[in-house]
């Protein structure tokens, strides 16, 4: 059997989280339309009868603008060595440019890369064709792969050129353990997801969600999640909130069912909106936020 450690890297927006889930084969990562979604770099498990692969999801490299973008940067460049495996992923689509550029400079010294192309779906054949051209450009990559993470169109052909790198070894989780997020952890992040999905302009990237509980509710089958969601702004907690708490309710109400999916039980939500005043440039805030 074969098993170790790969790290999923590039810009933000690209597909990273999308791509893990894909990979993984179940929803591991939150993934949304808006950069800088991943705060973590939160371990996904493939397993195989051949083969475990140990994925980490990392923030996307970015010029940041506060204390908290320069910490993501730094969680990602943490990922690029110490892995048996990187794989770095640029967006087709959008086209490979400056910013994949930036990071490929930082790859290559470490382990084998294995450099991809998401989002063909949205290109035809004859639009892939430079993009890749473009890729292979960048670097000394072991492979290209083009992919689509969204439809899994090549999906299963680059977790074989990962596991072909893997060394020989023992699985590192459990049969079933597909992640190691803790529970709040992952009930955070799905509030997180429903959140800055429905918020516009700055207020996506100023929005952190901490579970204060979960707790057995009166009833035997229900859970009671308490969880805050914190803005930066004052202004910012009106629109999170929104007209006579209509976009909180939608917020829960698209959680709930993922919750219940992923706690096994059904859930009630209990959700409140707090103020930590510009959070992203506090180190104290940032940890007490988990970041
Ligand atoms: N059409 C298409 N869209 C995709 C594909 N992969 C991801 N997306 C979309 O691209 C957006 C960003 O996806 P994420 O997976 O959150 O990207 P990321 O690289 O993890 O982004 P950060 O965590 O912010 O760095 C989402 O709207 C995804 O649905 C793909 O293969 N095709
Ligand atoms: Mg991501």
């Amino acid at each position: 059997m074969r098993s170790g450690l790969c790290s999923i890297v590039g810009r933000t927006n690209v597909g990273k989280s999308t791509l893990l889930n894909a990979l993984v084969g179940a929803k591991v990562a939150i993934a949304t339309p808006v950069p800088q979604t991943t705060r973590h770099a939160l371990r996904g498990v493939l397993h195989r009868d051949d083969a475990q692969v140990v994925f980490v999801d990392t923030p996307g490299l970015h010029k940041p603008r506060t204390l908290l973008g320069s910490r993501l940067n730094d969680l990602a460049r943490d990922q690029l060595g110490g892995v048996d495996v990187v794989v770095f992923v640029v967006d087709g689509a959008a086209g490979v440019g400056q910013g994949d550029r930036f990071i490929a400079r930082l790859l290559g010294r470490g382990p084998p890369v294995l450099a991809v192309c998401n989002k063909i779906d949205r290109l035809g054949r004859a639009r892939q064709l430079p993009q890749l051209e473009r890729l292979a450009g960048l670097g000394d990559w072991d492979e290209i792969v083009p992919v689509s993470a969204a439809t899994g169109d090549g999906v299963d052909l680059l977790a074989g050129l990962i596991v072909d790198r893997l060394p020989e070894g023992a699985a590192y989780y459990p049969a079933g353990q597909v992640s190691d997020q803790p529970r709040e952890l992952l009930v955070a992040e799905v509030i997180r997801e429903k959140a800055i999905t429905r918020a516009r302009q700055e207020v996506p990237h100023s929005i952190a969600v901490v579970v204060d509980e979960i707790a057995p509710g009166e009833r035997d089958d229900v859970l009671v999640v308490s969880a805050t969601i914190y803005v930066e702004r004052d202004s910012q907690k009106g629109i999170v909130v929104g007209a006579g708490g209509a976009s909180l309710r939608d917020v829960g109400a698209e959680a709930r069912p993922e919750l219940e999916c992923a706690l096994g039980s059904r859930v009630w939500l209990d959700l409140r909106v707090k103020l930590a005043k510009e959070w992203q440039g506090d180190p104290k805030k940032l940890q007490r936020l988990g970041y």
